[in-house]
């Protein structure tokens, strides 16, 4: 009642081997997110809000790669074990995985090209579960975190990056803070972990 308030979601985006150290497109530093992703999910699962966890799912031949003219080395072929969800992820029981990249004329950064195993968008998912509001974690800063936080918002959602829980590539150095003005120019908010609970307990949590 009185509020018109939705529900929260949180995206993990790509905590996958391949983007991680030692990774075909390792993030400098991007393990020591961890804790600090976990400590997202945990919070999420335990109120029984949704936490979606989005992979990066190439074909082997595709125009994202160098190989085929794009901007990047191999890296997330479907199967392999760089496209795995990092072992350090704790990932609860219902977590829903979106894939994106599977079409190999496209780059797709944002979360909001993923698709379920059913072939259901990111987007009708979330409204389908009265979601309004997305808390955005992972890796990259400069690339799918960015690209993912200004399409939620394009999308009219809510949108609070947590920043202690991203990390970026800085192909060119400074790129992750340019990210970050992007992503504010547009109107997403930025917040830490450890503010989480009080934010939602703000929220309406259905
Ligand atoms: C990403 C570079 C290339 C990302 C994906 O997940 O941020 N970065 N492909």
């Amino acid at each position: 009642m009185g509020s018109e308030r939705g529900r929260a979601a949180l995206l993990v985006v790509d905590v996958q081997y391949d983007f991680l150290p030692g990774g075909a497109l390792g993030v400098p530093e991007g393990d020591a997110i961890l804790p600090k992703v976990n400590r997202a999910v945990e919070v999420f699962a335990r109120r029984g809000l949704p936490v979606v966890a989005t992979r990066d799912w190439h074909p082997p031949e595709t125009r994202h790669f160098k190989t085929y003219g794009g901007a990047w080395p191999a890296h997330c072929v479907q199967g392999t074990k760089g496209a795995r969800f990092h072992k350090g992820l704790k990932l609860p029981r219902g977590a829903l995985v979106v894939s994106k990249g599977m079409d190999p004329e496209e780059d797709s950064y944002s979360a909001f090209q993923a698709f379920t195993d059913q072939g259901r968008d990111l987007e009708s998912v979330l409204r389908e579960k009265g979601v309004d509001e997305v808390f955005i974690a992972g890796l990259a800063t400069d690339y799918c975190v960015r690209a993912s936080a200004i399409d939620a918002v394009k999308r009219g959602f809510r949108v609070r990056v947590l920043k202690d829980a991203i990390r970026g590539v800085d192909v060119k150095p400074g790129d992750s803070e340019i990210a970050v003005r992007e992503m504010r120019a547009v109107g997403a908010q930025f917040t830490e972990t450890r503010s989480l609970g009080g934010l939602l307990n703000i929220a309406k949590t259905k």
